[in-house]
């Protein structure tokens, strides 16, 4: 599925529907200063029906130029994982609660204009 904007905070965070046990998103970030389009970041937000593992996936994006980052966040949105490479794709593995809401938030660190991005979540 494609990204909808508004999707900056958790308050607007878009929700994700999963198909056999796999969701994706496609969207684009923009954190170029020079830019007059500045979207530093999309916040998906996702609950399971019961305990699972995660691995969520932010792929696609153009290593090294543009630098995104994810982050797993609980209901009270503190860090439950994150992946803040500088020069690769980014991934991160949980154990998650059903029934809970977690958000996943693609954040610009840095960005050549707008960089678009695959966000991969399986379930296991
Ligand atoms: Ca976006
Ligand atoms: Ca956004
Ligand atoms: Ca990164």
């Amino acid at each position: 599925m494609p990204e909808v904007e508004p999707n900056d905070e958790a308050a607007d965070a878009q929700v994700i529907t999963f198909s056999n046990g796999a969701a994706f998103s496609m969207g684009s970030v923009n954190f170029d200063a020079s830019s007059s389009k500045i979207d530093e970041s999309d916040t998906y937000a996702l609950t399971l029906n019961s305990a699972s593992a995660i691995e969520i996936e932010l792929s696609h994006f153009d290593v090294p130029d543009d630098d995104l980052d994810l982050f797993l966040l609980d209901a009270e949105l503190e860090i439950v994982a994150f992946s803040e490479s500088v020069s690769s794709f980014e991934i991160v593995a949980a154990e998650l609660s059903g029934g809970v809401i977690y958000y996943v938030v693609v954040r610009a660190f840095n960005t050549l204009g707008d960089a678009p991005y695959l966000l991969s979540i399986d379930l296991n």
